[in-house]
């Protein structure tokens, strides 16, 4: 690494509310950061039941859920069903369609953070896919008081298996007193630092503590990061090769045009094009509220 990216913005992630009584602090998606291509929405989430996320559909991107704390359960309209533990990251591509519910499993309060990575035109409508890793098979690489977990793409010699159809890099730092993480990002790639714990000097000057995105300039070959202080720093750092093709959104369906929109909205109501099987689904836990 010969230059780190610069901080350019800082935004503090208020906290809102989304779903059914839960409870996010999102950063990318809200009126100040609309979109960083390809990312969409970055929600730093927290619920506890009977609070949630039911039954609701999704087409044209992916999310990915990377559990902090407690645990969310998740069932869709195929009947593909689980528990994302604290740790665990599901990669979902929803593609074409997917119909599912995300609510919080167990006591308590659930914590972890929602990425939603945009799809390019010509993987918007592809089948839905699933990619699960639990906390222990997540890669993982420790040295001189830095230690990485590889969510998506590759650190210190550790390297993740999953496959983003946007390209993408997820990497989750944890930082010891005095440490210094040093990262190469791809030029190009769109890159920003999510501060978890602690406090972080990030790209040669910016401090920021929890609930803080810092997005990066594009001079310079990777970020530099500091822990200055005596206490922990945990961090995100996220990049994506930018798509750069217009984004037509409403809500839970993100497409290129409005008029493909209007098009999913119809497949929606008629549960065709990839909805066929919502037409019979209610989850369980909708069930259960019930
Ligand atoms: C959604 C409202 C929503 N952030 N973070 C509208 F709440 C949602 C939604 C989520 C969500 C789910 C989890 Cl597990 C974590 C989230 C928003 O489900 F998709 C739309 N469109
Ligand atoms: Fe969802």
């Amino acid at each position: 690494m010969e230059k780190t990216r610069q901080v350019v913005r800082k935004f503090l992630a208020r906290p809102q509310h989304e779903g059914v009584g839960a409870v996010v602090r999102r950063s990318i998606g809200r009126f100040e950061l609309r979109y960083l291509d390809p990312f969409l929405v970055l929600d730093e989430f927290s619920v506890s039941a009977p609070a949630g996320f039911p039954d609701h559909p999704h087409r044209g991107f992916e999310t990915v859920t990377y559990m902090l704390e407690g645990a969310v359960t998740h069932e869709d309209f195929e009947g593909h069903r689980g528990t994302i533990k604290a740790g665990d990251v599901q990669w979902m591509t929803a593609g074409r369609g997917i119909v599912h519910s995300e609510m919080p499993a167990g006591p308590g309060t659930s914590k972890g953070l929602q990425l939603w990575v945009n799809l390019s035109s010509h993987n918007k409508m592809i089948e839905p896919r699933y990619q699960e890793m639990q906390s222990k098979d997540i890669a993982c690489a420790s040295r001189d008081g830095v230690t990485v977990r590889v969510i998506a793409g590759q650190s210190m010699g550790a390297q993740s298996p999953v496959f983003t159809r946007t390209p993408t890099m997820y990497l989750d730092f944890t930082l010891r007193p005095h440490a210094v993480a040093r990262q190469p990002v791809c030029a190009a790639w769109n890159a920003f630092a999510y501060v978890l714990e602690g406090e972080g000097v990030f790209g040669g000057g910016d401090k920021a503590g929890p609930h803080h995105l810092l997005l990066l300039g594009q001079q310079g070959d990777g970020v530099e990061v500091w822990n200055n202080s005596d206490k922990p720093l945990r961090f995100l750092l996220i990049a994506g090769e930018p798509i750069g093709e217009p984004v037509a959104q409403l809500g839970p369906f993100v497409m290129n045009t409005e008029e493909e929109i209007d098009m999913t909205i119809n497949d929606f109501e008629y549960n065709i094009n990839g909805f066929e099987k919502a037409k019979h689904w209610k989850s369980q836990a909708l069930v259960v509220l019930d």
